[in-house]
């Protein structure tokens, strides 16, 4: 069982919308622990387990893993962070997925967060943030790759000289960030609106205007924040 005094604040909305930036910033301001259940199946992959590869099948396809899984991921995350207050970025995608964390965990949100977006918007920050924008080669053997917001910039010492982007297509950021991969997302996300609904009619849904500027979606997560006691 689950004895803490937990609080829990999802953030459901489509791919791009915007949670893991206002998670991170919210996170700056308010102190929850971040648990981005994208995140910790891209973990799951990366530290060899035997989900691994379906898993990575599945994200490729934007098709959502098995609930059972999910959960078993979150709920570890969760005891593993000694903290109470939450931030369950991306789950639950559909009802089945909320009835097996809400049996398993036995704790339901005390809000969630519905970052409002158009698919327009949320395609150019996808197609965006896989894009390589600069590349800054200077003397040497050595090889980083840095990930900053929604560039990726790569230190290659070699010479120093300014490449085009396209002179490394080869690096690439989140494998499910290509146009094919994006649109099946966005088909897989309408599997989300039941959920909202269900929020919906628990009264528990905070709807946000997330195709703003950053700075700005954030003032109005905020508010949301602020004005609820805890
Ligand atoms: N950006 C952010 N905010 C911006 C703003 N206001 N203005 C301009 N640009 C903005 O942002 C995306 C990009 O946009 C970034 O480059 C950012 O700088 C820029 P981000 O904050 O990353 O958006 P987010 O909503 O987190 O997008 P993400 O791609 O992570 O959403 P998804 O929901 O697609 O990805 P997630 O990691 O949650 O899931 C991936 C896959 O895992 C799923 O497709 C599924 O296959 C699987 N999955 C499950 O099976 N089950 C689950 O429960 C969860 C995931
Ligand atoms: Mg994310």
């Amino acid at each position: 069982g689950w004895k803490r005094k937990e609080v829990i604040r999802i953030p459901v909305s489509g791919p791009g919308s915007g949670k893991g930036t206002q998670c991170a910033k919210i996170v700056q301001h308010f102190g929850y622990t971040h648990l981005s259940a994208g995140d910790l199946l891209r973990e799951e992959i990366k530290s060899g387990s035997e989900n691994g590869t379906m898993i990575q099948n599945m994200i490729k396809e934007g098709k959502l893993v098995p609930s059972e899984l999910t959960v078993k991921l979150l709920q570890r995350a969760m005891n593993e962070s000694g903290n109470d207050k939450f931030l369950i970025d991306g789950f639950p995608r559909n009802e089945e997925n909320r009835v097996a964390f809400e049996s398993v965990i036995g704790i339901v949100p005390e809000f969630v967060l519905f970052f409002d977006c158009s698919e327009e918007e949320m395609e150019r920050r996808l197609l965006s943030r896989n894009q390589v924008k600069h590349v800054l080669c200077v003397p040497n053997g050595n090889f980083h790759v840095l990930s900053v917001s929604s560039t990726i910039l790569c230190v290659f010492y070699l010479s120093s000289i300014y490449l085009p982007a396209s002179f490394f297509s080869c690096l690439k950021g989140r494998e499910d960030d290509n146009i094919e991969t994006i649109k099946k997302r966005f088909k897989v996300f309408m599997e989300s609106l039941p959920v909202i609904e269900y929020y919906n009619s628990k009264e528990k849904v905070r709807k946000i205007d997330a195709g703003k500027p950053v700075e700005e979606v954030f003032e109005a997560v905020k508010a949301v924040f602020t004005s609820s006691y805890d």
